[in-house]
């Protein structure tokens, strides 16, 4: 059956302004799932009046406690019906139901809980100075546009919406293309939970269309942007003559050094786990291991073995543990970045082949997952994000050689780091050029903390009181006080 997703705007779902609508495909066995409303400026202008008569009426005036309660409601929605949005998310993205089940959705819960309880604590600042005293106010920002990706559409947009909510901003999303399902979902649910109409938006379309009305309307106070590196430009480009607050999560080709001294087997698997979760489409993916060369010849062969013991295929399994790859075009992507590898000298170890699977399956844009040795680091395949099953493997001398190849990358998102040596650690987290480093893990998050990159990888940080301060307008006010009466 083909369900048809339209836009939401002013608290009901509208078409496009001009009847057009796009094809959503699940990427796993080809079919197309729902009929989607093609936004565009029409469609765009309509939403951001929505939001500004919003922010004009009872939301702008609203209380914190008032919007924490609407989020911790969302909250409860989102928790009730965890099995049907995991549905949803798995047909939209390819990706295995359990991993949406116990990773993708828990973390939208996660995000909507945490904002809630963060603006009901959030303290500004307090002032005082000789003849008087200055205190500071949070306003919210007004009208934001959020765009958001396709490798993780609830949890990447709910990372937006909470904070911003929680600001008192009013809110027009527009989700990827690849990915409007749970996006819609999310209109509802809000509504539900007695968000007033007009303070979430959402516009579906392309990013050409859709995307880039968003990003120009003049009213558009924000942009929080995550995806890819070279639409993270054009939306700076459109954005900064325009004077808007900017947040950019871009790309990565994130390192994970493994040393001699490492506990073995949790390297292996968490080099393993860093490269291939959800198909090693995430920004954080650490798509580039770097081994001490004493380790080296034993730690290919093992990770190699761990990485054969993927099972891909049908996501609705709970013994699978990839799905499929987020559209034909780009496994066509990855697929030419193993062909890349192979001209550049690289032997690809395991993987890089599309599986034999059964109807609709075969369908489906599924690749075995790949490791690939002898490759120099500085090579295309080493350096760019291929964001997809694919990892590369490179032995180093010593400490100063394994920071030079990390950091000798245009990206700086994340590292992870595997030592024993507690001092390493300390001094790697200073040298290596990213917004974030785990030590002996990889992806263990705690909301509080700042999240985001440096160099191509972006610009600002998410998380906790970053996130809070990006959608919200700081403003001083400084009161005279007469000292003598
Ligand atoms: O992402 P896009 P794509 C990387 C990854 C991937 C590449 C391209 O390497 O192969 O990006 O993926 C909207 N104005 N990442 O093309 O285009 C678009 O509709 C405004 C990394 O799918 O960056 C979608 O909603 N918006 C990444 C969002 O931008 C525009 C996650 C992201 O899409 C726009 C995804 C425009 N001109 C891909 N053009 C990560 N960092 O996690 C597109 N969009």
């Amino acid at each position: 059956m083909i369900i048809r997703l339209n836009h939401w705007i002013a608290g009901a779902t509208v078409d496009a302004a001009d009847g057009r609508t796009f094809d959503d495909v699940n990427p796993a066995t080809g079919e197309v799932i729902a009929q989607v409303a093609r936004g565009g400026a029409e469609d765009i202008r309509a939403a951001v009046q929505a939001a500004r008569s919003a922010m004009d009426g009872p939301w702008g005036r609203s209380s914190a406690e008032e919007r924490a309660a609407i989020l911790e409601a969302a909250a409860t929605a989102i928790e009730r019906r965890t099995d049907e949005l995991a549905e949803m998310e798995s047909q939209d993205t390819g990706k295995p139901l359990a991993q949406a089940r116990k990773i993708d959705i828990p973390r939208a819960v996660a995000n909507m809980r945490f904002f809630a309880g963060a603006v009901r604590y959030d303290e500004t600042g307090f002032y005082p100075m000789p003849g008087a005293f200055n205190y500071t106010l949070r306003k919210p920002v007004g009208v934001v546009g959020l765009i958001t990706p396709w490798n993780l559409p609830l949890y990447l947009l709910t990372w937006k919406v909470a904070p911003a909510l929680a600001m008192g901003n009013a809110v027009v999303a527009k989700p990827s293309e690849l990915t409007p399902l749970t996006a819609s979902a999310l209109a509802q649910i809000l509504g539900e939970a007695g968000l007033p109409d007009g303070a979430f938006n959402l516009v579906h379309g392309l990013g050409a269309e859709a995307g880039q009305a968003l990003v120009e309307h003049p009213e558009v106070r924000g942009i929080s942007f995550t995806g890819g590196t070279e639409t993270g430009a054009a939306v700076a480009t459109t954005a900064a003559p325009l004077f808007k607050k900017l947040s950019l999560e871009l790309g990565g080709k994130n390192p994970t050094l493994v040393f001699a001294d490492c506990d073995f087997d949790k390297a292996v698997a968490g080099s393993c786990r860093a490269a291939m979760t959800n198909q090693g489409q995430i920004c954080l993916s650490g798509s580039r291991i770097l081994v001490e060369r004493s380790l080296y010849q034993r730690f290919l062969p093992a990770l190699v073995k761990r990485v054969e013991s993927l099972q891909v295929g049908d996501p609705s399994k709970a013994e699978t543990h990839m799905g499929s790859l987020i559209s034909q075009e780009h496994r066509d992507k990855v697929e030419s970045y193993l062909e890349l590898a192979r001209q550049e000298g690289g032997t690809i170890l395991c993987g890089g082949k599309r599986p034999q699977l059964p109807s609709p399956f075969d369908q489906g844009a599924f690749l075995q997952p790949a490791v690939i040795a002898d490759l120099p680091h500085d090579s295309r395949t080493a350096t760019e994000e291929i964001f997809g099953p694919v990892v590369s493997v490179h032995p180093f001398d010593s400490e100063d050689e394994a920071v030079k190849m990390a950091n000798s990358v245009r990206y700086g998102l994340s590292a992870s780091v595997w030592t024993r040596d507690l001092d390493r650690a300390h001094r790697l987290g200073r040298r290596l050029e990213t917004g974030m480093v785990w030590v002996n893990t990889w992806l263990l998050r705690d909301l509080r903390v700042p999240f985001g990159g440096v160099k191509n990888s972006g610009v600002g940080r998410e998380g906790g009181r970053w996130s809070m301060e990006f959608f919200s307008e700081a403003t001083n006010i400084c009161v005279a006080v007469e000292e003598e009466a």
